[in-house]
């Protein structure tokens, strides 16, 4: 009898064996409402993915596996696209940096309040030294919001990164070369398959784990050539060794044939990055007097991501 030789992908038996995450069918609601009500004219749709994903190690997740990213670049990048009229899909690990409330961590925003106790007429007002820094940011998230400019959905777990992932890409394919995609969150390259992990916490008392992580799929195969072909893709690539930076991203653009490969090195992430296409690469960098000047990387590497965006959408005659 002949063998039968399984011709399924590794990123499709992922789906066949891991379950949406149970806030997936509200989320493919929000994304197919907000890719309808944005592919018309010539509005440019961003996906912007940011943040870490998690990979857990039980079932009902007492611990799990994660990484450093707090989602700064995403949520930075969310701003300055609205600023270039981009409608913006913000996809990111739940509680990790968002646009607009990124700029009041911690005590902050409580420190620009004023509490004027009056006995059941308390107000609350902002210190006047604080307008300056609040009314601009909040006039940028009032503008967002009231016109319906950015969506925000999240994952946790890298399982819930794909789900959602793919999700969009579909909501998106009808935009063609108007959808941008800007793939900064920093996805897990292992993970444990569902079928091996253990429903509930694991105990000491057994004594040391046996944790046997697995090579997650790469979803930017199926991305790029079958889910969203006609998007212009812009993937993110972290290193921690400068030597092997541009040769990693030029194999990805090689491996993926998408279009851009932002390349960063962890300890200079702030302040460097590369643009690495399949026939050139290009610092994009911030001088020490735009760092003290309170300028953010973000604000170069969208201005220069939108004007390859432009030059792409030119180029295809779609
Ligand atoms: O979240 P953050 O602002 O601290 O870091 C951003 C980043 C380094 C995660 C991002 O720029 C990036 O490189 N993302 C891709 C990571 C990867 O190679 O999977």
């Amino acid at each position: 009898m002949a063998t039968m030789r399984s011709t399924t992908e590794h990123w499709e038996e992922f789906y066949a064996t891991h379950l949406p995450p149970s806030d997936f069918e509200d989320n493919r609601t929000l994304l197919k409402e907000f890719c309808k009500r944005h592919n018309k004219g010539n509005t440019r749709i961003v996906l912007i993915t940011s943040g870490g994903t998690t990979v857990p190690l039980e079932h009902n997740t007492v611990r799990f596996v994660d990484n450093f990213s707090g989602g700064t670049r995403g949520a930075a990048s969310a701003e300055y696209f609205l600023e270039h009229n981009y409608a913006v899909i913000y996809m990111h690990r739940l509680k990790s940096m968002e646009p607009f409330t990124r700029h009041f961590s911690g005590q902050t925003f409580l420190d620009m309040l004023e509490l004027n106790e009056r006995g059941p007429n308390t107000t609350i007002t902002v210190k006047p030294d604080s307008v300056d820094v609040l009314a601009p940011v909040l006039a940028s998230y009032k503008s967002a919001h009231d016109s319906g400019s950015i969506l925000y959905v999240n994952f946790t777990t890298v399982s819930d990164y794909f789900w959602l992932l793919r999700a969009a890409c579909e909501c998106l394919t009808d935009c063609g070369p108007r959808a941008l995609l800007y793939l900064a969150a920093a996805v897990s390259d292992f993970y444990i398959p569902s079928s091996q992990i253990p429903i509930h916490k694991i105990q000491s008392h057994t004594g040391v784990p046996n944790i046997q992580l697995q090579l997650a799929p790469k979803m930017l195969a199926p991305l790029v050539s079958l889910w969203i072909p006609h998007a212009f893709v812009v993937s993110f690539k972290l290193e921690t060794d400068e030597n092997i930076l541009i040769s990693k991203a030029r194999a990805a653009l090689s491996k993926y044939k998408h279009t851009l490969v932002i390349g960063n090195l962890l300890q200079t992430r702030r302040t460097r990055v590369v643009f690495v296409t399949p026939t050139s690469s290009s610092e994009v960098t911030l001088t020490r007097e735009q760092i003290l000047n309170g300028m953010e990387i973000e604000d170069n590497i969208v201005s220069n991501v939108v004007s390859h965006h432009t030059d792409f959408i030119k180029s295809q005659h779609y």
